[in-house]
Order: C-alpha cells, then sequence, then structure tokens
C-alpha cells in the first residue's frame, strides 16, 4: 500500500500544474450523475503513516443552481483534459501496480524460497544435532550397559568362588565334627580301659604282695636249712649233698624267669626286677593265653616289647594275613609277634613304639611315636600314631593314621595295584608309601635299587640296604 500511494503522489505531481487553479479538487458531470476528484497537493504530499487513498469516484447531487455558458464551457475542457491525465494515471497506476505486485510477488516467493531454506537447513541441522546427540548418548548407553554387564559377570564368578568355599568350609567342618566324635569316643573308651587296668594292677599288687610274703618265709625257711646244713657239715658226703641242693636252687630261681606268667608287657617284667634281656612269656589281655617275645631290656631304659625283629634274612616275611594275624618266626631271632597281640597290647594302655635301624654301613637310627595303636581286624588292624622324634629322618616314614593293614592275600592300600604283592610283605601300606619293614631282607652289596627291599624312605631314601630292623613298644608312662 505505501508502494501505491508513493506512486500516487508521484503522478500527481506530475500532473499538478496542467490542473490549474482548482486545485486538490474536481468535478466530472456524466449525464445525470457529477463526479467529484479529490487530487493530492503534491508540494505538501506527506502522508500520514496510517493515511488511507481511496480511488473510488463519489457521486455527488446534481448542481443547487445554473452555471453561465462561458464558465461551463472552460470547465468541460479542463474536465477533459483532467479525464485525460486521470485516465493516463489509472493506467500508468495500474502498470505500476502490476510492476509492483509482479516485483513483490517474484520478492515474496524469493523470500519464501528463502525462509524455506532456512528453515530446511536449519530443521536439517537441528536433525543432524539430534543425530549426534542420539548417537552419543547411545554410545553412552552402550558404554554403561557394558559396565553393568561386567559387573554383573564380576558379581556373579565371586558368588559361584564364595559358594565354592563356603562347601569347603562345610565339608571341612563336617569332617572335623567327625574326627571330634570319634575322638571323644575313643577317649571314653581309654578312660573305660584305664580303670579296668587299675582294677588289674590292684589285683596284680596284691597277688604280688602275697607271693612276696611266700618268698619272705621260704627265704626264712632256707636260713634255717641253711643253718642245720651248717651244724651238720663235715665229711664230703654232706659237702656233696650241699652242692645238689644249691644247684637246685638255682635252678628254682631261675626257672620263674623263663615261664614268667602273669605279666602283660616286657615293661611289667622290667619293673619286677627282672633287668636281662631274652624271650619271655606275656599273657594277652582278658584272656589265659600267651606269647612269647622278646624283651629288651638294655636300650633307652629297657622295658621294651618287641613286636618285629629283622637281623639275617633267616625267616620270609612274604605271609598270608592270617600269618601276620597269629604271627610267625623265632622269638629269639626273627619274627613278627602277630596283629593280634598287637592290637590287644596297645589299646590296652598308652604306647610309645621304637623304630630301630641298622644298615650295612653300621650307621644306626631310630624313629619314634610317643602314641601308637593298631584297631581290630574288623578294622583291618588301621594303623594310629602321633608324636615323631628320632634320628631316622625329619619325616615320619610310617603311613598317616587310619591306614589299614594289607597282605599279598587282603589288598586293603589305595593304590590300584596290589602294594602287598609288589613291595612283598605284609605292612601298613598305602599307595603304596615310604615304608616297609617286612620286604625282601637283601644281605648282598648290590646297588640295584629294589622296590620290593626293606624300606624306611626318609632316613636314606631307595639306597638304604638294611642288615637289622627292630619295633618295640613301651607304655608311655614307663
Ligand atoms: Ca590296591
Amino acid at each position: 500500500m505505501r508502494w501505491l500511494l508513493a506512486a500516487f503522489c508521484l503522478a500527481a505531481a506530475l500532473q499538478a500544474p496542467a490542473v490549474g487553479s482548482e486545485r486538490g479538487r474536481h468535478r466530472v458531470q456524466h449525464g445525470p450523475c457529477s463526479y467529484t476528484f479529490i487530487l493530492p497537493e503534491v508540494e505538501h504530499c506527506q502522508p500520514p503513516g496510517d493515511f488511507q487513498v481511496s480511488n473510488s469516484l463519489q457521486r455527488d447531487a446534481p448542481p443547487p443552481g445554473a452555471v453561465p455558458p462561458a464558465q461551463q464551457s472552460s470547465q468541460d475542457e479542463k474536465l477533459e483534459a483532467l479525464e485525460s491525465v486521470t485516465e493516463n494515471n489509472t493506467q500508468w497506476l495500474q502498470k505500476l501496480e502490476n510492476y509492483i505486485q509482479e516485483n513483490v510477488r517474484s520478492e515474496m516467493e524469493e523470500m519464501q524460497r528463502n525462509a524455506v531454506h532456512t528453515q530446511t537447513a536449519t530443521m536439517l541441522q537441528i536433525r543432524t544435532n539430534l543425530l549426534s546427540q542420539s548417537a552419543e548418548q547411545t554410545r553412552k548407553l552402550t558404554d554403561v550397559e557394558t559396565q553393568v554387564l561386567n559387573q554383573t559377570t564380576r558379581l556373579e564368578v565371586q558368588l559361584q568362588e564364595y559358594s565354592l568355599s563356603t562347601i569347603k568350609l562345610e565339608k571341612q567342618i563336617v569332617q572335623q565334627t567327625q574326627e571330634i566324635s570319634r575322638l571323644n569316643d575313643q577317649n571314653s573308651l581309654l578312660e573305660q580301659r584305664l580303670t579296668a587296668m587299675e582294677d588289674r594292677h590292684t589285683r596284680e599288687l596284691q597277688a604280688l604282695q602275697a607271693e612276696k610274703q611266700q618268698l619272705q618265709e621260704f627265704l626264712v625257711q632256707q636260713d634255717h636249712l641253711a643253718s642245720l646244713l651248717e651244724a651238720q657239715l663235715g665229711g664230703p658226703t654232706q659237702k656233696k649233698r650241699l652242692l645238689d641242693l644249691v644247684k637246685q636252687c638255682n635252678q628254682i630261681s631261675v626257672q620263674p624267669k623263663e615261664e614268667t606268667q602273669g605279666f602283660r608287657d616286657c615293661a611289667e617284667i622290667y619293673k619286677s626286677g627282672i633287668t636281662e634281656s631274652g624271650v619271655y612269656s606275656l599273657r594277652l589281655a582278658n584272656s589265659t593265653k600267651t606269647v612269647k617275645v622278646f624283651c629288651d631290656m638294655q636300650t633307652r631304659g629297657g622295658g621294651w616289647t618287641v613286636l618285629q625283629r629283622r637281623q639275617n634274612g633267616s625267616v620270609d616275611f612274604h605271609r598270608n594275613w592270617a600269618n601276620y594275624k597269629a604271627g610267625f618266626g623265632d622269638p629269639s631271632g626273627e619274627y613278627w609277634v602277630g596283629n593280634d597281640f598287637i592290637h590287644l597290647l596297645t589299646t590296652g594302655q598308652d604306647y610309645t613304639l621304637q623304630v630301630q635301624l641298622t644298615d650295612t654301613e653300621g650307621s644306626e637310627a631310630y624313629s619314634q611315636y610317643n602314641h601308637f595303636y593298631i584297631d581290630s581286624e574288623e578294622k583291618k588292624y588301621s594303623l594310629y600314631v602321633r608324636g615323631f622324634s628320632g634320628t631316622a629322618g625329619r619325616t615320619s616314614s610310617l603311613a598317616h593314621s587310619g591306614t589299614p593293614f594289607s597282605t599279598k592275600d587282603r589288598d586293603n592300600d589305595r593304590c590300584s595295584c596290589n602294594c602287598a604283592q609288589m613291595a612283598s610283605g605284609g605292612w601298613w601300606f598305602d599307595a603304596c608309601g615310604p615304608s616297609n619293614l617286612n620286604g625282601v631282607y637283601y644281605s648282598g652289596k648290590s646297588n640295584v635299587l629294589r622296590f620290593n627291599g626293606i624300606k624306611w624312605y626318609y632316613w636314606k631314601g631307595l639306597t638304604l640296604k638294611v642288615i637289622r630292623t627292630t619295633m618295640m613298644v613301651r607304655p608311655g608312662n614307663f
């Protein structure tokens, strides 16, 4: 509209000199109708911002009075000129309007296109930004997800480890509880045996006191007899009778040593005053049966009951279960005292086990176990030892506690093989373990390593060549 108004003002200014004195207002008569044109005053054409131009014609009422003819002719000429100017102006204005509309339209279209382009670019930019942000967010989410997965996996692994260690601990607790229960049972059993043993000792002491009384009476009688003999001493006949009597007395005093009855072990014999090493008879606990054993009355204080001895290879030790159960060999030489005897003896009270070894070079060594016993035959004569010490190796060569006894006809070892058959002899084989004192006795000087020989591994390894072994026991409180 401002374009239109400016064009109108320009056109009015161009036509203004031809209009004359009737400046600004012109009237046109056309038939019964008259038209008044109001033209802008070009000299002062500075319309306000809200100025509205109307290009319409105003229809006036007919003039109230008559007009003179000369004046009428001048006016008609003016009107015609004015109409011509107006028509030109109108055409020019229409052209101008068309031009303006065309320019404006193209500009508007250009502006619209620019605006569309700008908006599209902006939208694309926003879309790109959004896509970048979305990709960034996705990447962060993926990172977080990966971290969460890693944490979850680690926690699951830890959980499994905790679970495994818990199961292991539970198993250990169960085993320890069973062990404690077993020890409690064993303790109560030992207490019962101790009580029984004390009773037996009391009875034996009373019997010994009675025996002592009898011996004292016997001594008194001998003294009396000796005094009588002294009185009768004179001729050779009496001397000969006296010598015979002395010999008879010596036989009486020696015979009980060989046939000692009622002693449970060599320690009791030693404490009774007999301190000479040799073969003695022992009575089995809760039985009238006797067993001959060798008593070592010299080694480390004496009182040792010998369970096993090897010294020259004269006895075959590759025996079956029944032989090892009952015992075999000669107590004055090589022998095994028997698993039943060892079980009854060592479960009657607390015993110390000593293993004595001598090799072909003359070296001597021993291993000692402060506590030793073996189970019954039903429990396969299983071995129990504690409190290891000694000079035959810093580590015990005996199998661990609980290991059962095996012979060639009773495979109780933990090897898929038969250790007793392979290593020879009866022993507490594990799989097959570092010891076997009942193996084959090799007396030769060959350096060949023999798997089935006598073995006490932690003293001199597999190269050990033994010429003497002794296993012997003595009460722990001796
Ligand atoms: Ca086996």
